[in-house]
């Protein structure tokens, strides 16, 4: 069979191939899907309301799909169910469990692969997988719905198993409706559990040693795979075993379930960060666009988002898998992302795979044991051993300054990730910031150091500056101070920028508002002086407080007037 492959190039569109060998693949394919449909649809259909999805496609080639499925949130059309839609679910799980109950765990989804991408030629030898799913109290539903679409969107020659590591859920029912659950899927579908709260991260760490398959792949609890998502996602690992690649992730409603892209079709996006180390995503820079010839061949992106994706599971036991000293929720996505590049690999978008993934508006969760375990907020915990194993001083600096108060949090011991970093002979942040990451500069240029920050706090009040947590463009109000920092965390820098979180102070004839900062800019208008005014140097006024209303303006400066002198009260995370 003739499969176009280049070196260096990991798949070749098919045009122009001749009609046999794509009716010989339509064949084969077909064939594989049969056999697939015989030891699983049967089974299935038993149990489920809605007819089973037989000819949802995968391989290279789609089955024209002229099925018409009746039913909620078929097409991945939102379900709005008529009367109350809404239950305590939504508090519970983050998601409205009352709607998913409702939607077949096989329903059909819109096919939001850019066009292009049935044209691509796949090769035949591919790894076997094992997909991880891990999770903490989920919805049955909605778990379920992962692992259908997995099993009805995968060719079932490379699917090896799907390994689900329960981390320690204490919901009611949830372990007895699985272990009877998963009977029908006779072994394909594995259920392991912790023994006690391990956090996402570690258990994820687990299912790597637990896995049977020669390439892992990790999904959300709360995912449902789309058309032909697995081949594209494996080939370039295929290939090369130091590639770990990333599908795109597609929305899925956490209320009404509808399943939608987040970025236009011809739109490729890849992961950065911002210096106190968010998560960012940006449109693919032309250099990048520049190195394929095709809009929806895999391209190289920074980092990634942390839920999804696909690794040679050699290759990340080689990797350490996630440094264990990494607490339940977030960072991890980072510290995987530079100790690959940083250490010979690369992290590979893949615009052919598309998956859905839940977000839920909060999280439903605590952190257990090990939240309360950790003094500080955990999650800066996690950054600052991320930071100070795989940057260098300079891009250390950066992330001080957004995040001043990490520089007093005990982060644990790193000397084994220093000793890995050491092994693996891996090169330096700077390299990496100057040949992979190089957009995040333009974004979020190199940071100006902090002249003050701290909580701001009123001299006549003593009651402090507050973002409240509100979106921008939101005005910023006077509160008591709790000490806490967060919406009350205020930097100053040396060129002027008065900043919340990533966020940045402004004024206009209303009040003092929080504002999006100018991207790719780190400057402002403040000056804060040596009578403890906050001046505005093109307004040539000062930050005041109303002494009935509270409220924040601009007024005529007056270094007597204490509703206009602030003092800065650095905060040592308690
Ligand atoms: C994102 C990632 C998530 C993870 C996280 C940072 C995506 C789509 N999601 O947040 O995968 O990288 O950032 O760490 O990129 N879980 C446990 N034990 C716990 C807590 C969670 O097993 O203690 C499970 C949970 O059931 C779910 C998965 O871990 O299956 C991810 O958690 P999440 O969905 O709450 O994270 P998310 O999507 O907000
Ligand atoms: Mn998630």
């Amino acid at each position: 069979m003739k499969i176009a492959m280049r070196r260096g190039r990991i798949i070749r569109i098919t045009l122009g191939l001749s009609i046999i060998p794509l009716l010989y693949l339509l064949f084969t394919y077909s064939e594989s899907h049969k056999k697939f449909n015989e030891i699983y649809s049967k089974k299935l259909v038993s149990k489920i309301r809605e007819p089973f999805l037989a000819s949802e496609g995968y391989g290279n080639f789609e089955p024209i799909d002229k099925e018409v499925h009746h039913g909620p949130g078929e097409g991945g059309l939102p379900y709005i169910h008529e009367g109350s839609n809404s239950d305590d679910s939504e508090i519970e799980y983050g998601m409205n469990m009352f709607i998913s109950d409702k939607i077949s765990l096989n329903r059909t989804i819109r096919d939001t692969r850019p066009k292009e991408c049935k044209k691509w030629n796949y090769p035949e030898e591919l790894p076997s997988v094992s997909v991880i799913i891990v999770f903490h109290n989920e919805g049955f539903s909605v778990l379920m719905r992962t692992v259908h679409s997995v099993i009805n969107r995968s060719p079932q020659q490379y699917l090896e198993e799907i390994l689900l590591v329960d981390d320690f859920s204490d919901k009611n029912d949830l372990k007895e409706k699985l272990d009877n659950y998963v009977e029908r899927f006779n072994g394909k579908v594995r259920v392991i559990r912790n023994v006690e709260r391990e956090g996402l991260i570690r258990t994820r760490s687990r299912g790597a040693h637990e896995a049977r398959g020669e390439v892992i792949i990790y999904l959300d609890a709360h995912c449902e795979v789309n058309k032909n998502w697995l081949v594209p996602l494996i080939a370039p690992i295929a290939l090369d075993d130091k590639v770990m690649t990333v599908p795109i992730i597609d929305g899925i409603d956490h209320k009404n379930f509808e399943y939608r892209p987040v970025y236009a079709e011809g739109h490729n996006f890849r992961g950065i960060f911002e210096w106190g180390l968010l998560y960012k995503e940006n449109e693919l820079p032309k250099r990048e666009e520049k190195k394929r010839a095709h809009s929806t061949e895999p391209y190289d992106s920074p980092t990634h988002a942390g839920g999804l994706f696909a690794i040679n599971r050699k290759y990340f036991l080689e990797l350490g898998t996630y440094d264990p000293g990494l607490l339940v929720w977030g960072g991890e996505n980072f510290e995987l992302s530079f100790k690959i590049w940083q250490c010979g690999g690369k992290i590979k978008w893949v615009p052919c795979s598309r998956i859905g993934h839940v977000y839920r508006g909060f999280m439903p969760y605590n952190f257990g044991k090990l939240g309360e375990k950790k003094k500080g907020p955990l999650i800066t915990i996690n950054y600052k051993r991320v930071v100070e194993v795989w940057m260098d001083e300079q891009h250390k600096e950066y992330f001080y300054t957004r995040e001043p108060s990490a520089k007093y949090l005990e982060m644990g011991d790193i000397s084994e990730q220093l000793a890995l970093k050491e092994k693996l002979n891996c090169k330096s942040f700077s390299w990496f910031m100057e040949n992979v990451a190089y957009d995040v500069y333009d974004k979020y240029p190199q940071l100006p150091e902090n002249t003050n920050w701290g909580e701001l706090i009123n001299s006549a009040t003593m009651k402090c500056f507050d973002a409240m947590g509100r979106q921008p463009p939101s005005y910023i109000s006077l509160q008591p101070c709790h000490g806490y920092g967060n919406n009350q965390l205020i930097r100053l820098n040396a060129a002027g920028q008065l900043g919340i979180g990533e966020r940045c102070v402004e004024a206009d004839a209303n009040g003092i508002k929080l504002a999006f900062c100018r991207l790719g800019t780190v400057d402002g208008p403040w000056k804060y002086t040596e009578a403890k005014t906050l001046y505005h140097r093109t307004q040539k006024k000062c930050i005041a407080v109303h002494p009935v209303t509270s409220q924040l303006s601009l007024m005529p400066c007056d270094v007597n007037n204490s509703y206009q002198l602030w003092i800065f009260k650095i905060l040592k995370p308690r």
